[in-house]
């Protein structure tokens, strides 16, 4: 293993090492004790037979067993016809985006794979119940525009509570999606974290995305701050992207007594991305606040006003999104998002199906095959099964989004943190105080991360039974949860006015807000030093995708580490198991790499714990017997 160390040390890679490499590379004798990736595997298999799986904990299971999702039927062994990936390589960016302004065709992105599932259920979707399907795609809608499907809350999620790894999903899905563009959501100087990280992390992290296969990077900023937003975009261009630089919507453009977010105040911010170097223009309607007339003046003012295309984003909560979509599409909106059926709707996308289906035979006609959508939405309606447990118990949409404006990928997770600090009960009052603390913070954009300082001084007062005027109230003692300090700080960027000077200093007791951009202050990372800890921290080789998901959630990547060293790559597994656990007599197989699968059964288990607390789990592997003894927790 020595040798293997050394060839893939970077610095060996690079070609910079000297006669002292070895004496000087302590971590060149550090040997990972071989893998047994079957038993480590099984290992898991037993904890999660005998204490569940810990993200179930509270949650009630669905009635198993579940059915397979149907796939459909597709000749996999033909080679998947050119799609808009092609059309960038020939193209470049800022040719792609005249192609795109030329096309009669409404451009569809499928957000399926990201934002639906960030807002239905809580972002659980796991790597391989999209890796089954994403074949499928490359072959049955090779018309998409692009594929959402990185970004956003799925990055952390999918470290911290799947415990897989977000770049091993977008190489392998990037596998076996040649043809059409891959889609993420970056929150700029936030990157896929919550808070403003230094400029270089950002310009490492945009660099990693794209050389692993981003094709298109949303960019938005949670505070409608251009400033914000050009190392992040620079960083977009510099990787030959695209770069969908993005306006995020909220109030109403109608509401005179809300004139702050009017038409003007878009356009304004239209025309700084374009000069800041967008290729096309992302309107992200994260709360699906944007109504039917809103959108149609929007597009059509935005159209005359800039040169590029223009992406439309929203989200169905009102139950009205679609009609959006159609007034966006009227003015002449040249791409929208929207998820497949079954995953469409409620705080989601609209339906993606529909909207193809409206737009079928008219001169807009999107090109897509409805049948081969109405396939694949098939297999996601049995995918989604699995998740039932995370789901929100939301069955219709609600016009009191106008009131909240909460994002669509907020809703769930907010309702969520309301049950486990057990106030689910009062939902109604927090759905209140959230409209109140956005007042109180003078009404600003809310979207990852201001929409979660929202939600956490919302949840803090109803916990706490403060009204607004209690908070605002300079004698009044309060001690504000650490994210309202830190958006006061200015540790997110500022709103084009400021926050409210009383509260300001009420949050932060006289002490003064940076005099910038966070960036600014924040000192560069030294990566490699970053690496050397994190080799320290976890003990494996740190590759760089590794150091960027280091550099975003250092503690997060640090537990994924220690649970990938102790159960393996547990994203192998089919989802019901991974939840829910083997039952007696069931047997899976997992492809442990190409051609090399492993044949799993469990065949019993001792009722009672030995005399040291552990619980004999009886499995077969390859039809061998094999035994676990599992620790029984608590
Ligand atoms: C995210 O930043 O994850 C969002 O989906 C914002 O809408
Ligand atoms: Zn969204």
């Amino acid at each position: 293993q020595f040798l293997e160390n050394v060839i893939a040390h970077p610095l060996f890679k690079s070609g910079e090492c000297t006669t002292r490499f070895i004496d000087t590379t302590p971590e060149l004798f550090r040997f990972q004790k071989r893998q047994d990736r079957a038993t480590k595997l099984l290992k898991f298999l037993g904890e999660v037979s005998v204490n569940g799986n810990p993200e179930m904990a509270g949650r009630q299971a669905p009635r198993l067993p579940l059915a397979k999702p149907i796939k459909p039927q597709v000749d996999l062994a033909a080679a998947p016809a050119a799609g808009t990936r092609d059309r960038l390589k020939e193209l470049g960016p800022q040719r792609f985006a005249e192609w795109m302004k030329n096309e009669k065709r409404v451009l569809l992105t499928d957000t399926t794979m990201r934002d639906a599932h960030q807002s239905l259920f809580a972002t659980r979707m796991r790597t391989r119940d999209m890796l089954e399907i994403a074949p499928h795609y490359a072959r049955l809608v090779p018309e998409l525009f692009s594929l959402e499907c990185w970004g956003g809350a799925t990055f952390d999620v999918a470290l911290r509570f799947l415990k897989e790894d977000p770049w091993e999903r977008l190489a392998r899905l990037r596998q076996a999606v040649p043809n059409v563009l891959f889609q993420m959501l970056l929150r700029a100087s936030n990157a896929v974290g919550y808070t403003n990280y230094s400029d270089n992390v950002v310009r490492y992290f945009v660099q990693q995305a794209g050389k692993e296969g981003i094709d298109v990077f949303r960019v938005f900023d949670s505070l409608n701050w251009i400033d914000n937003m050009r190392v992040a975009m620079d960083a977009v261009n510099e990787a030959g992207a695209l770069c969908e630089g993005t306006i995020c919507y909220t109030g109403d453009l109608f509401d005179a007594s809300r004139p702050k977010y009017n038409l003007q105040y878009y356009v304004n911010l239209a025309k700084q991305l374009e000069k800041a170097g967008a290729h096309i223009l992302g309107i992200k309607d994260m709360a699906g606040v944007c109504k039917p007339r809103a959108a149609r003046a929007l597009v059509k003012a935005l159209k005359e006003e800039v040169g590029l295309p223009i992406h439309f984003h929203t989200h169905d909560t009102s139950g009205i999104a679609a009609a959006s979509v159609l007034a966006a599409i009227e003015a002449g909106v040249d791409a929208v998002d929207g998820a497949m059926d079954a995953m469409s709707g409620l705080t989601a996308q609209p339906n993606l199906g529909s909207i193809a289906a409206a737009l079928a035979g008219s001169e807009r006609d999107t090109g897509l095959d409805l049948d081969a959508m109405q396939s694949l939405s098939h297999y996601w309606e049995g995918v989604r099964r699995a998740y039932a447990p995370f789901e929100a118990d939301i069955r219709c949409g609600t016009s009191d989004v106008y009131k909240h404006e909460m994002p669509g990928g907020q809703y769930t997770n907010l309702r969520e943190q309301a049950r486990a600090m057990g106030i689910d009960h009062r939902w109604p009052e927090v759905s209140q105080a959230y409209a109140d603390v956005n007042q109180l913070f003078g009404d600003i954009v809310k979207v990852t991360p201001t929409s979660k300082v929202v939600g956490d001084l919302a949840l803090f007062m109803v916990a706490n039974d403060l009204t607004p005027a209690e908070v605002r109230d300079p004698a009044k003692e309060i001690a504000f949860p650490e994210s309202v300090i830190s958006l006061f700080k200015g540790e997110l960027g500022f709103p084009p006015d400021g926050f409210p000077k009383e509260l300001e200093r009420k949050v932060l007791k006289g002490a003064e807000p940076l005099a910038g951009r966070a960036g600014d202050f924040l000192p560069a990372v030294d990566l490699d030093a970053a690496r050397a800890d994190a080799e320290a921290a976890t003990g494996r080789q740190i590759s760089d995708t590794d150091l960027a998901s280091w550099l975003m959630y250092p503690k997060v990547f640090k537990d994924y580490a220690a649970h990938h060293a102790r159960f393996g790559d547990v994203s192998l597994l089919p989802t019901p198991v991974f939840f829910y656990g083997l039952k007696d007599r069931e047997e899976i197989s997992v492809d442990i790499e190409k051609g090399k699968s492993l044949i799993v059964r469990q065949t019993g288990s001792s009722d009672t714990p030995d005399e040291e607390g552990r619980v004999k789990v009886f499995f077969e592997l390859n039809g061998q017997p094999r035994l676990q003894r599992i620790p029984k927790a608590g």
